[in-house]
């Protein structure tokens, strides 16, 4: 059995001793995706409930809300708000229960932005 003798080595690449294994004094931090949601205009839902869906929803006052309103309806699509993955799901979801359980069409989705 040849024996083969054990030294520390230098890594040669590297002479000051940074092996580039530990650069990063400030940790890399990225930050989460965040989502735009969206509310679709429809010719059926009425626009009561709609500025009712964005107050209860998404906490806007009544004139904030009658705004978004307006904008779908002449727009066809309105940004409500920007949040995370979780948070636009939820919101999503919400809308579309309640306004499933009202009969009303009304369609509201999100996008990475
Ligand atoms: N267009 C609807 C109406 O005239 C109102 C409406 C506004 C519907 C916004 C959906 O996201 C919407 N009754």
């Amino acid at each position: 059995m040849t024996s083969v003798p054990i030294t520390m080595s230098r890594d040669t690449d590297a002479p000051d001793g940074d092996t580039g294994l530990v650069t990063r004094t400030r940790p890399k931090t990225r930050r989460p995706p965040l989502y735009k949601v969206l509310l679709l205009n429809d010719d059926f839902t009425p626009m009561e409930f709609v500025v009712h869906v964005l107050e209860r929803f998404f906490g806007l006052s009544n004139a904030q809300a009658i705004e978004i309103m307006l904008t779908v309806h002449k727009k066809g699509v309105a940004l409500v708000g920007v949040f995370s993955y979780e948070v636009a799901e939820t919101k999503v979801t919400q809308v579309m229960d309640f306004a499933r359980r009202h009969q009303h069409p009304l369609q509201c989705t999100m996008e990475k932005e």
